[in-house]
């Protein structure tokens, strides 16, 4: 495998993949990407120009995503619509990119008998009680909440039909939250910290008993780079680091390290059907694919992230008044 075709590479974790995988191999990648308010160029400058490939183009064009396919060896999938929140507002675009885009992508596949790996979430799988002492596997049932997992869910079970009937080479990931560099400050770890910043106190939804399992982006794209060289195809495997915690810990951790009393954050309006709890059992990972997390300390991964956020303001500030807006007119 030398060529890579990587979708969503101007984005959070697809530029981070990108960053990963132009270090650590000699392949070279193609990314297609369509810029849209998730995506920057600029996420991927100062990158190897030999060994990348920038195509601005959308996932839901047949024509191009078969040139694109037909063109190198193996696509990895992370293209999306990938908020909860803008899924909560306008749901199209959604089933366009999640869904539509999946479809355009595998089908190309198909044609070309060519290898592909979906990026998907844990979201897939609903949510958990706060004191259930089972995790999401591999086998646990789909039973996604929201408009961006129900899109999310169908793109999973698309890649699955199309291995059974069709003999698709295909893999699927299903990754826990992830937080580090080039993550839009549309999401949460992001937007606490470019709020303190701003002088903005942190907003946090409902009671902050939510529950989300952190993993750093980098361990994200190690475990990916590890499936697409020794993972089964028609496999599932779970991406996760151990790294339960709940927002308001998340928050108190944030303001700790940015110098301020932990407890200066408020409530806000909750999330319309918010999931209370996720955390992945990434057991199968481990044990067939050796594959283990490096960045396991999340005290020390945030403190770098607020450091890159501190250190990188012109990357996100011209996203930040507008999201900021966004938020406002929805209460929170
Ligand atoms: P993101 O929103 O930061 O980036 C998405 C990228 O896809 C952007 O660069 C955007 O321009 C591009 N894109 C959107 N629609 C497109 C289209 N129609 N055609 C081409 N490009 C398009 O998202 P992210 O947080 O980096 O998530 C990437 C993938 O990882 C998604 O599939 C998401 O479901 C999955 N995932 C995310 C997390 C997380 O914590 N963020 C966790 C598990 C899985
Ligand atoms: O301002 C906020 N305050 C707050 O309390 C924001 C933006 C979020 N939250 C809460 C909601 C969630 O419980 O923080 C938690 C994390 O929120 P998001 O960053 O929006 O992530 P989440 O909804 O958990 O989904 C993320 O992880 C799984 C990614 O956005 C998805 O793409 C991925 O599939």
């Amino acid at each position: 495998m030398q060529r890579l075709l990587v979708t969503g590479g101007a984005g959070f974790i697809g530029s981070n993949f990108v960053h990963y995988i132009l270090e650590h191999t000699n392949f070279h990648v193609t990314v297609l990407d369509k810029l849209t308010y998730a995506g920057n160029r600029e996420s991927l400058k100062h990158l190897d120009g030999e060994r990348l490939t920038f195509v601005q183009g959308d996932i839901t064009d047949a024509v191009l995503v078969a040139e694109l396919v037909r063109a190198t060896d193996a696509t990895v999938h992370y293209a999306a619509e990938s908020h909860n929140d803008n899924s909560l507002h306008d749901p199209r675009p959604f089933l366009d990119t999640n869904i539509i885009g999946t479809y355009t992508l595998i089908e190309a596949a198909r044609r070309y008998a060519k290898r592909y790996h979906h990026i998907s979430t844990d979201e897939v799988y609903g949510d958990l009680e706060l004191d259930d002492p089972e995790r999401f596997t591999e086998n646990t049932p789909y039973n996604p909440s929201s408009p961006y997992s129900s899109t999310k869910a169908g793109s999973d079970l698309l890649v699955r039909a199309w291995v059974r009937s069709f003999g698709l080479q295909a893999t699927i990931s299903n990754c826990s939250n992830n937080y580090g560099p080039y993550q839009h400050v549309e999401k949460f770890i992001p937007r606490q910290i470019t709020n303190v910043i701003d002088g903005i106190r942190p907003k946090l939804y409902g009671n902050g008993q939510n529950v989300r399992d952190w993993i750093h982006a980098n361990d994200h794209s190690s475990a990916v780079l590890a499936i697409l060289e020794k993972g089964s195809i028609g496999e599932t495997y779970l991406i996760g680091a151990d790294g339960e915690k709940n927002n308001k810990e998340v928050v108190e951790l944030i303001l700790t390290h940015m110098g301020l009393p932990s407890d200066a954050y408020d409530h806000v309006i909750d999330r319309a059907g918010h999931d209370l709890r996720y955390a992945i059992d990434s057991t199968k990972l481990q044990t067939e694919l050796g594959w283990t997390a490096q960045f396991s300390n999340f005290d020390a991964g945030i403190e770098d992230t607020i450091m890159w956020y501190c250190d990188n303001e012109s990357w996100w500030r011209p996203q930040k008044a507008e999201t900021e807006e966004k938020y406002k007119e929805q209460g929170q």
